[in-house]
Parts: C-alpha cells; structure tokens; sequence
C-alpha cells in the first residue's frame, strides 16, 4: 500500500514521539532541521546515572503515539527494503537489530532486509530488488557516500520514497529524510579532548597514528576531517592513517603493521571504531606496547557500544566516543509523518555523549559549544546498546 489515512491525533502524537528521543537514552531529542545540516546537540550535562528513567518514559510516549503500521481495517502491511551496510561491527549489528525490533511483522511491517557485505555495487542491486518488489519506502545506509544519483532518481520515478540513515549521501538528495550523527563534530570532539587531555597530563609531544574505517564512507570522512582539524591547528604529528576496515581484524592487521614501522614513536592511536580499537589492543599487547589510562600510548575510539564502554571502565580505551545506532524510531517517524500526508524533517541527529574513565576533565569546547564528558559506569553500560 501506498497512501494511507492516519488522523490528526495521530499526527501529533507522531510529533512527541519524534521529540521524545529514542533507544536507552530516549529522554534526548535529536537535533532536527528542515534544511542545511546543523551540528548533534551537545551530549546532556548529567551522566546516565542521573537521567530520568528515561526507557520507561519513551515507552510510554511510544505506546501513546503508535498507531500500528498495519492498517488493520484493509490489513495491510507496510513492506520495507533496507539495503544494510553490512555485520562488520558491534555497531552494526546493534543498528540492524534496532530496525528490525522496530519494523517487525507485530508492528504491521514486512521488512526485507539485505545484507550488502560492505559492497557497493551490492547494495546498489539490492535497491534496484526493492523497486521491482515495488515496496512502500526504502531505508538506505550508504556503503559509501558518492554514486547514488542514478539509483535514487529510480527510487523517485518508481514513487518509493527514500529513508536513508547513519551514513550519508552527498551527491544526490533524492531523499525524504535521513536520520544519523555528525561524524565531523564526533571527530572534533576527539581532536579537542585530546587537547585538554594532552594539557591535563603534560604530553609535551603528540605522534598520532589513525587507523580510519571503511574508505569513502561519511563515518571515515568526517571523523578524520574533524580530528585532523584539531591536529592540523595544533602541529601535532600525524604519524600515519590507514584504513582498518571498521573491523577488528582490519584493526589488528594495521595496528601490527604500525607496531613493526612505527616501534617507540607513538603516543597517540586513534581508531574510527570500538572493533578495531579491540583488535589495535590486541596487537599492541603482542609487540609489548602498554595503552591505556596507565599505558604510554593514549587510545581513542568511537561508538561506544557495549564492548566499548567495557574497555573503557577498564581503562583500556581512554576516551570513546558515542556514535548512537537506534535511529529506527526515528525513522518509523518519518515513515508516519509520510503515512498521514505530512512532511517529515529533512534531518534528525542523534544525541551522543563523550565517555571517559578517569574525572581529570569534566568537559571541553566543541565548535564553540561546551560539551560534558561522561565517567563510565556499571549503570551506563548496562543501559548501553
Ligand atoms: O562507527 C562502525 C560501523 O557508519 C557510523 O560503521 C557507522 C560506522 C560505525 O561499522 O562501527
């Protein structure tokens, strides 16, 4: 089915459930804007511990504001392609079963799901499968940010509208909606607390080795142009960056290669992952480099997933920063606001936090915005995705 009537009640419980914020930390309203990006919201100022309960009071929004997808006087069904990156990280999983939790068959959601294995030209089939199926929208997490005009103007001539999340694309905006974080502001914030980090603990010289993610991803983009900003102003050394694939074993195979060349020259290894973040330990473990809070060489990571925020309380990753992966409420907002006729926003941003172990900083300055960070706790990773 295509078009639907949902009333106006609906429409506006729709509305407070977009604000409602979504996943374990559902109390935080995304950023949204209908038109030119805006950078994520700053991470709230109190820690997990201290918020609300949060999860039950979204689930109660929830209850209020969904309607089921299902229409049950035709009993029809809303049928969903999502093109998925792939299973390459804790990350990605915890964003598939996000979407599949959400658009389940209970909710009145046929959801066909395809795994593109980290291939473009995959995933580029697996839409082009959507539109012979002909089904109702078509969620998109772009492998790689370029190359999506032509598909998405047969998205467009077949009328299937397009919900692209996490990742984006930046050469065609043949879409409703796209739901995700601001990877350029992730990498920002890594960049700047590195910088009072470095203060804090008197680092007279800061040699850096990044291990980036997947090429040509806007993850990989933004994070290495935000950090790189900070390093860029700050005449730190950038030793080398290498790709790893957004996989621990991409993590693990770099990290002994820099391990070998780069032997005492490093104090600094960024990885654009939790999973290659494990597998960079590993191989630092194996060569004898200590990491860590009481370690020589100083480790970043993004997402802060579960496993992460493990390391992190551990004192093996110094500072992790959030990338959250539960857009799917989001998204089944916009598919909502669509349903009943309206407009949905162009963009929503995820709420992100900046997690740490130690209590040396409480906050730093990200494009001019002060932004807490978040001393990692039992509470907080149990709540964690
Ligand atoms: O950081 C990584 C995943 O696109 C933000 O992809 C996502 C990234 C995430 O593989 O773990």
């Amino acid at each position: 089915m295509k078009k639907k009537l949902v009333s106006a009640v609906l429409c506006a419980a729709m509305t407070a459930t977009m604000l409602a914020g979504c996943g374990s930390k559902p109390a935080e309203a995304p950023a949204t804007t209908t038109d030119t990006k805006t950078e994520a919201e700053a991470p709230a100022a109190d820690d997990a511990a201290a918020e609300a309960p949060a999860a039950d009071d979204a689930a109660a929004d929830d209850t209020a504001a969904e309607a089921p997808a299902d229409d049950t006087a035709s009993g029809e069904v809303v049928t969903i392609g999502f093109a998925q990156v792939g299973h390459e990280s804790d990350w990605r999983t915890a964003s598939t079963k996000s979407c599949q939790t959400v658009f389940s068959a209970e909710n009145g959601y046929d959801l066909q799901f395809v795994d593109c294995d980290n291939d473009s030209a995959k995933q580029i089939e697996a839409v082009r499968g959507f539109i012979q199926q002909q089904v109702d929208y078509i969620i998109i997490d772009p492998i790689v940010s370029t190359g999506w005009d032509t598909v998405l103007t047969e998205c467009e001539e077949a009328g299937i509208p397009v919900i692209v999340i996490d990742r984006t694309i930046d050469d065609s905006d043949k879409y409703v909606s796209w739901v995700g974080s601001n990877f350029k502001t992730e990498g920002l914030a890594a960049g700047e607390w590195l910088k009072a980090y470095a203060a804090a603990k008197g680092m007279e010289d800061v040699n850096v080795l990044v291990i980036e993610g997947s090429t040509g991803a806007s993850a990989t983009i933004g994070r290495t142009d935000g950090f790189k900003e900070i390093a860029d102003a700050e005449g730190w050394n950038i030793i080398d960056s290498q790709s790893g694939d957004f996989t621990q074993a991409g993590g693990q195979e770099v990290m002994e290669s820099y391990c070998k060349s780069y032997e005492g020259q490093f104090n600094v290894v960024v990885c654009q992952n939790d999973n290659e973040a494990f597998g960079a330990m590993e191989a630092m473990k194996n060569a004898g480099v200590s990491y860590g809070v009481d370690g020589d060489v100083v480790l970043i990571s993004f997402d802060a997933c579960t496993a992460g925020l493990e390391e992190v309380m551990a004192g093996n990753i110094t500072a992790d920063f959030e990338c959250n992966p539960l857009a799917a409420p989001f998204v089944e907002d916009v598919i909502k606001t669509l349903q009943s006729g309206g407009t949905p926003e162009k963009e929503v941003f995820m709420v992100e936090h900046w997690y740490v172990k130690e209590d040396i900083l409480s906050d730093i300055t990200v494009n001019g915005e002060k932004q807490e960070l978040t001393v990692v706790t039992q509470e907080i990773i149990d709540a964690q995705y």
